[in-house]
């Protein structure tokens, strides 16, 4: 049998063991996918090349108009499931407005990709304002 040059090999293990223990803690904090549902305070969502809205999730105050444009070499829609299901159609380069007057969390879609393409607005306020 040989001998393993303990001297370079003291300390090594337990310290390995702390840099892998360090690394797996690491890894499970950070979990990458589960933090971007907070909605962006935007009126302005962008339809890019890849039947999506961005962001996804927007929230403004209550009577804004939001803007979505299609940029996307594809038909897509706004469908408002929640402020009676009306369907606003973009052919690619047009853009569609509607203004919230309604506080709460809407939620819509494109009626064309419903399973892809989903959305949500958080209309915030109203309580201060009168008319
Ligand atoms: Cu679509």
């Amino acid at each position: 049998m040989r001998l393993l040059r303990p001297r370079s090999l003291r300390g090594l293990p337990s310290a390995a063991g702390a840099v892998l223990l360090l690394a797996a803690l690491a890894l499970t904090a950070c979990g990458p996918s589960a933090a971007d549902a907070s909605p962006v305070a935007t009126s302005k969502v962008d339809l890019p090349p890849s039947y999506k809205f961005v962001p996804a999730n927007i929230t403004i105050p209550v009577g804004t108009t939001v803007t979505w444009t299609n940029n996307d070499n594809f038909t897509h829609s706004v469908r408002l499931l929640d402020d009676g299901g009306d369907v606003m159609v973009m052919k690619p380069g047009e853009s569609v407005t509607y203004t919230f007057d309604k506080p709460g969390l809407h939620h819509y879609d494109c009626s064309f990709h419903a399973q892809n393409m989903k959305g949500t607005v958080l209309v915030t306020g109203g309580a201060g304002s009168s008319g």
